[in-house]
């Protein structure tokens, strides 16, 4: 008797091809609605699924596969005496060959106006069964979910008249991660949908986005996957046009330095390296947003990663084209622009993102690996302007220090605790990042802003424990200080900078970021 082959899909890449191919090989067809119908116009013999089952497909096709004279076929042991003559008695032919791909669930569900009833009337209920009774049942049957596979399948049908256990079991893992990955979404959307806050399970899905040569350091492995759920922008989306592929520290540093980028509207340039802001630098124009966040701290830029949310101009690119970068990031290039960086600078980095999508939602999760487990949160989106600040001193700081004072403290959310940043309005002029104790911080913002501390503030990421900080902070002559306050020796420190005339402000919210 012919061997059979069950084939029904909503994504009929390649099925047409394929079908023609088994069907030469000997295979019989049987097939649903809808992919009978390509089939059939492609003149290829098949039988309909309710010849089969004697069943018509109903409901809308929500009950069209889910019958035992379907599933008995695919799960039914070949080796079992029992199995075999439970067949015979109920009639069941074995089935030995299922293609089933699903219901787009995820294209549905990615489409912005997107009704709930049309996302419940794309989860699919019988493809999963199938594919879940085929991949059980791998001893003997072959199940394909991905037509990228059915070349593979088509090889070794023609070479052997069967496939491989050991394709057979590979195909059956693909279609687990498959059916885990659709419900996974399945899950995080109606999780969603009902506002459920700490679910007790976590059923976040992700695709292999880009394999990598290496992790962190070479002699580590990586890869990188991208959500299956809409996001606002993320690195996963930039458009890359230019340069070598990206590297694991390159997405992390480019991930880093668009979080930053999108507290600021005003033109803003980001130069970050190793997860930290080296220069930060705003104005009514870009290419004068570009000198600030350079000047901010020539050195560190070397290597570093740009970041910029206008488009860029020529004398823009002219200027980042002298020195070397490794990565840039723009929502658009002038064509003149992308001439010039792209000048002799085969491996520069150059990526299009579009920073005019809405601001990333406050559900949108950050997700930090320990061994062992995940902690997910969302993510730190807060910035808390002039109007909820309260001054703690007796100076009240002047106009244009309020003015550096909100530049410094979106700036410092940023910066790797223990925090600290000197700005003027406008620009990044000193950075401590991740110190273990604070003054050790302070001590190295202030080194680097050195001699253009004239009328410059300082912003701390959280509370100072004692009131040392301010004293140093005095020594260099700063005269305003932003940070969070909640210390239980806040007084200390606010008695410190009455002593010296500094004026400070609490914003009652600490930054860390570790
Ligand atoms: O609505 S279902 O959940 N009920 C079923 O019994 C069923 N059987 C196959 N969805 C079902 N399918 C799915 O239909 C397959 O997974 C495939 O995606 C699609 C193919 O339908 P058609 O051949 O009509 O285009």
């Amino acid at each position: 008797m012919a061997k059979r082959a069950l084939i029904s899909v909503s994504d009929k890449t390649g099925i047409v091809e394929f079908a023609t191919k088994i069907q030469a090989l000997g295979w019989e067809i049987i097939s649903t609605g809808g992919t009978k119908t390509a089939l059939d116009a492609a003149g290829i013999v098949t039988i309909a699924i309710d010849e089969v089952t004697e069943f018509p497909e109903m409901m809308d096709g929500r009950v069209k596969t889910l019958h035992p004279k379907i599933h008995g076929g695919l799960l039914a042991r070949r080796d079992l005496d029992t199995h075999v003559s439970a067949m015979e008695a109920h009639d069941i032919s074995p089935i030995d060959l299922v293609v089933v791909n699903l219901y787009p669930f995820k294209e549905t569900i990615m489409k912005p106006d997107v009704s709930y009833a049309d996302a419940v009337e794309n989860i699919d209920i019988g493809g999963p069964s199938m594919l879940r009774s085929a991949a059980k049942n791998h001893a003997s049957v072959t199940v394909v979910v991905d037509p990228l596979d059915y070349e593979v399948v088509l090889s070794e049908l023609s070479e052997n008249a069967e496939t491989s256990y050991e394709i057979r079991q590979q195909l059956a893992a693909k279609v687990f991660r498959h059916t885990a990955a659709y419900d996974a979404l399945i899950a995080a959307y109606f999780t969603e949908q009902v506002g459920v806050e700490k679910p007790e399970k976590l059923t976040l899905t992700y695709d292999l986005k880009q394999a990598m040569r290496y992790g962190e350091n070479p002699q580590q492995d990586a890869d990188f996957y991208e959500t299956g759920l809409p996001v606002a922008y993320s690195i996963a989306q930039a458009k890359q046009l230019n340069g070598k592929e990206l590297s694991f520290n390159n997405i992390r540093d480019a991930d880093a330095a668009i979080r930053i980028i999108r507290d600021f509207t005003a033109p803003t340039v980001v130069a970050l390296k190793h997860m930290n802001p080296c220069g930060i630098g705003t104005a009514e124009e870009i290419e004068s947003a570009w000198d600030y966040a350079y000047a901010s701290d020539p050195v560190s830029i070397f290597g570093g990663i740009v970041v910029l949310n206008r488009e860029v101009d020529a004398a823009t690119a002219q200027k980042m084209h002298d020195i070397f970068l490794e990565i840039i990031i723009a929502p658009s290039y002038t064509d003149e622009a992308l001439a010039i960086l792209t000048t002799k600078k085969k491996n520069l980095r150059i990526l299009a993102l579009d920073f005019d999508q809405q601001k990333a939602s406050e559900r949108e999760v950050e997700v930090t690996g320990v061994v062992g487990g995940l902690l997910v949160q969302n993510q730190d989106t807060t910035v808390e302007l002039r109007d909820s600040w309260e001054i703690v001193t007796k100076r009240q700081p002047s106009e244009q220090e309020v003015a550096a004072m909100e530049f410094a403290w979106r700036s410092v959310k940023y910066v790797k605790s223990n925090g600290i940043i000197i700005t003027n309005d406008h620009q990044t002029l000193g950075v401590g990042p991740g110190q273990t104790n604070r003054v050790a911080s302070v001590k190295i913002a202030i080194e680097q802003a050195a001699d253009r501390l004239d009328g410059a503030v300082l912003a701390s990421d959280a509370f100072f424990p004692f009131s040392d900080n301010v004293e140093e902070i005095a020594k260099a002559g700063i005269k305003a200080i932003i940070q969070p306050g909640g210390s239980v020796r806040d007084q200390d420190a606010i008695d410190e900078a009455d002593k010296h005339g500094i004026a400070m402000v609490f914003t009652g919210a600490r930054h860390f970021r570790h």
